[in-house]
C-alpha cells in the first residue's frame, strides 16, 4: 500500500458542509493503489467500547488522475458532528487511516480519528442561487457598439476601421450595448460581465480616475441606469469590474501626492517607499506589475477602505447592479475582502462576488470572501486540449479531474468557467482558426459544472491575438458573422437551460479517455436522467465503445435523433465529431 500518497485534511476541499445537513468527505490515494476505502464514522460522544466500528460506508471513486484516485462520500451525521477515519484496503493489506496516522487495527478510542466538530448552517458556503443557472457574456465596452457619437472621445476612429491598439478608441458606449441586447437575448445570455466603466484615461479603464463616476465616453449615469433596466427587463443580470488593487495615475489622491509629496493628506493611501516620488524608469512606490500609472492602493488605510467600500455599495444601491468582478483580487488583503463581502451582501444579499485569480484560490473561497473565482485552471486545460491539441486526452482528464477536486462542490457550481477573455487570445485564434475545435470547446464548456462565460464576438467567429489583438470592435455585419457557429452555441445554451443534467444540476464523471484517438467520454447525471457525451478531438474519424450505452435507447440531443444500442455499443465519430446521448 502506498501510504505516502494517501491524504485527507478536514475542511477546505476535503471535508466540508455541502448543505445544512450534509457533509462531503474526500480523500486521495495513489492511482490504482487501493481496492476500496470505507469511511468509519460516529458521534464524538458515542465512541465508547468500539460501538462505532460498525458504522462504515463505502466511498465512491469520483475521479482519477495519473497520480491519484479521489474518493467521495456524502454523509448526514445525526447530531451534526462526527469523528471519522478511513479503512483503506489494497490487494495485500488493509490499514485504518486517522489524523494520527495508520493503524493496523482500528484504535480502540476516538482520539486519533479525524473530527468534523459541528455542522453550522451559517458556515455553509452560500453563493447566490441564480448564478448556477447563469450563462455569462463578457463585454469590453469600448469595443461592443458605438450607439452615440456625441460622446466619442477625441480621435475616435470609425468602427472596426483598423486593428485595436493599446491606445486607440472606437467610441464604444452604453447606448451601443442597449442597441444590441437582442443579440444576447437570442443567444440565451442571462448575465453580462462588463470590464471597467468608471472614469479613466485608457481605452480599457483599468487605470481609474474616479470610482464614483461613469467614463463620459460610455455615457452618463442616466444612460447607465437605462442600460441596467433594459438588461433586467430581459432577465439579464449585470456584473461590474472593481479595480481596487490600484488606481490610475490621474486619481485625485495620487495627483495630490505627486504635487505635495510628503505634505499630502493622501500619502498613506498608497505604498510609497520614499520622497520625492519618481514615476520614470522604475517607480519608487508599489504598482500593479511594474506599471507606473497604476499605483497600488493601501487597502489597510481606513480612508482608502471607506472610499472603496462606499463605491462598492453605491453602484449596487443606486444602480441595482448584481455583482462585482474583482481585479487582481489575490494582491488585495483578506481583511479588506471580508469587509467588502459584508458591505456588498448587506446592500444586496444575492450579489455575486467573483475574484480574478488565475491560480488555486481556496483561501478566498471559505465563504467569508468570494463566491467564486475566474476558473483559469479550467480554461488552461480546455484550451491546451481542444484548441491547441498540445496535450492528449488523458492529460486533459488529469487536469480537469484535479480542477473538479480543487474546491468544494458548492464552489464548483458557481465557478466562472471562461474559455478566453480580454487578457488572452481568442479561442478561434488559439484553435488555429479551426472552428470544429471551437465547437468542441463550447460543447465542453456549456455542459460542464459551473457558470460559463462567452467572450463577446467569439460566438460569431471573431479571431484575435494577445491583448490588444483580442479587443477588436464587435462584428455586427451578419454576412461577416459565423452564423452557423452562433446557432450552434445558441442551441447548446438552450440545452443547458432546459435539460437539467446538461447544466449545473448534473454531477460530472469522466467515463473514458483514449490518447491514441484523442476521444473522451463523460457522463452528466441527475436523479432522473443521464447524458453520455462522446467527443472526438481529432481530425480523424474514430470509433469508441461506450459500455454504459449497452441495451439503452437514447435521444441524441444535438440532432434530436433517437438512437438505440444493443450489445454493440460502438459509436462512430466523424473528425471532431460529438454526441450527447440522453438515456431514455
Ligand atoms: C498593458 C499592455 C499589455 C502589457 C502590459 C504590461 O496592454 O500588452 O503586457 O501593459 O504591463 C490592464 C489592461 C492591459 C494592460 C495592463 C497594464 O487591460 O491591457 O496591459 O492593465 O497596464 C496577471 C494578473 C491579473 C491581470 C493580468 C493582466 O494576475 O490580475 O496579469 N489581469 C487584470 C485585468 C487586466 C488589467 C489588469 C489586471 C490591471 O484583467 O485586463 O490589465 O488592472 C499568468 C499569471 C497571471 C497573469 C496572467 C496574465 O497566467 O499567472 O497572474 O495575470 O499570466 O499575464
Ligand atoms: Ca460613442
Amino acid at each position: 500500500m502506498n501510504k505516502a500518497a494517501i491524504y485527507h485534511r478536514p475542511k477546505n476541499n476535503f471535508a466540508y458542509a455541502y448543505d445544512e445537513e450534509t457533509l462531503h468527505i474526500i480523500i486521495q490515494s495513489g492511482r490504482d493503489d487501493l481496492l476500496s476505502i470505507d469511511l468509519i464514522y460516529g458521534d464524538p460522544y458515542q465512541w465508547e467500547n468500539g460501538s462505532w466500528l460498525s458504522n462504515a460506508v463505502s466511498m465512491e471513486k469520483s475521479g482519477s488522475t495519473e497520480l491519484h484516485d479521489y474518493w467521495f462520500v456524502a454523509i448526514k451525521p445525526e447530531y451534526r458532528r462526527m469523528r471519522y477515519g478511513f479503512r483503506c484496503v489494497s490487494k495485500t493489506e488493509n490499514w485504518t487511516y486517522t489524523e494520527r496516522g495508520f493503524y493496523k487495527e482500528p484504535p480502540n478510542d476516538s482520539a486519533p480519528f479525524f473530527c468534523f466538530p459541528y455542522l453550522h448552517a451559517q458556515d455553509v458556503f452560500q453563493a447566490p442561487a441564480w448564478v448556477k443557472d447563469t450563462v455569462w457574456y463578457q463585454i469590453f465596452p469600448e469595443r461592443f457598439g458605438n450607439g452615440d457619437s456625441s460622446n466619442d472621445p477625441e480621435g475616435t476612429l470609425p468602427w472596426a476601421s483598423t486593428k485595436p491598439a493599446t491606445d486607440n478608441f472606437f467610441g464604444g458606449d452604453f447606448q451601443g450595448v442597449i442597441d444590441h441586447l437582442d443579440h444576447l437575448v437570442e443567444l440565451g445570455i442571462t448575465g453580462i460581465y462588463f470590464t471597467p466603466i468608471f472614469k479613466a484615461y485608457s481605452n480599457h479603464k483599468y487605470d481609474t480616475i474616479d470610482y464614483m463616476e461613469i467614463d463620459p465616453q460610455f455615457g452618463d449615469k442616466e444612460t447607465f441606469r437605462n442600460l441596467i433596466k433594459a438588461c433586467h427587463n430581459r432577465g439579464i443580470r449585470v456584473m461590474l469590474d472593481a479595480v481596487f488593487n490600484h488606481s490610475g495615475y490621474y486619481f485625485m489622491p495620487f495627483q495630490d501626492v505627486l504635487e505635495k509629496q510628503e505634505r499630502s493628506e493622501y500619502k498613506d493611501w498608497f505604498h510609497l517607499w520614499e520622497f520625492p516620488l519618481e514615476t520614470e524608469d522604475v517607480p519608487n512606490y508599489d504598482t500593479f506589475g511594474f506599471v507606473p500609472s497604476m499605483p497600488k492602493l493601501n487597502t489597510a488605510n481606513v480612508e482608502v477602505r471607506n472610499y472603496l467600500l462606499e463605491a462598492a455599495r453605491y453602484w449596487i444601491e443606486e444602480f441595482d447592479i448584481d455583482g462585482w468582478r474583482l481585479d487582481v483580487a489575490n494582491e488585495v488583503d483578506h481583511v479588506f475582502w471580508r469587509d467588502f463581502r459584508e458591505v456588498v451582501k448587506s446592500a444586496k444579499p444575492d450579489a455575486y462576488i467573483l475574484g480574478e485569480i488565475w491560480h488555486d484560490s481556496m483561501p478566498w473561497l471559505q465563504g467569508d470572501q468570494f463566491d467564486a473565482v475566474m476558473n483559469y485552471p479550467f480554461t488552461n486545460g480546455a484550451i491546451e486540449f481542444f484548441a491547441k491539441q498540445a496535450i492528449n486526452a488523458n492529460d486533459f482528464v488529469n487536469i480537469l479531474t484535479d480542477v473538479l477536486h480543487m474546491y468544494p462542490a458548492n464552489v464548483n457550481e458557481v465557478s466562472f468557467n471562461l474559455l478566453d477573455s480580454h487578457d488572452t487570445p481568442r479561442i478561434l485564434t488559439l484553435a488555429n482558426n479551426n472552428r470544429q475545435r471551437v465547437k468542441l470547446l463550447y460543447l465542453f464548456q456549456l455542459s460542464f459544472i459551473g457558470t460559463p462565460c462567452i467572450y463577446y464576438g467569439d460566438e460569431v467567429g471573431m479571431a484575435g491575438d494577445e491583448d490588444p489583438g483580442c479587443r477588436a470592435c464587435m462584428v455586427w455585419e451578419k454576412d461577416q458573422q459565423d452564423r452557423q457557429l452562433f446557432d450552434f452555441v445558441k442551441h447548446l445554451i438552450h440545452l443547458r437551460r432546459t435539460v437539467p443534467a446538461f447544466g449545473n444540476k448534473g454531477s460530472f464523471r469522466f467515463l473514458s479517455a483514449d490518447s491514441l484517438t484523442n476521444t473522451i467520454v463523460y457522463k452528466k447525471s441527475t436523479q432522473d436522467e443521464q447524458i453520455i457525451f462522446v467527443l472526438n478531438n481529432s481530425e480523424k474519424s474514430s470509433k469508441v465503445s461506450v459500455s454504459e450505452l449497452e441495451n439503452k435507447t437514447t435521444k441524441e440531443l444535438i440532432t434530436n435523433n433517437r438512437v438505440t444500442f444493443e450489445e454493440d455499443t460502438v459509436v462512430n465519430l466523424e473528425p471532431y465529431g460529438y454526441y450527447c446521448f440522453r438515456i431514455l
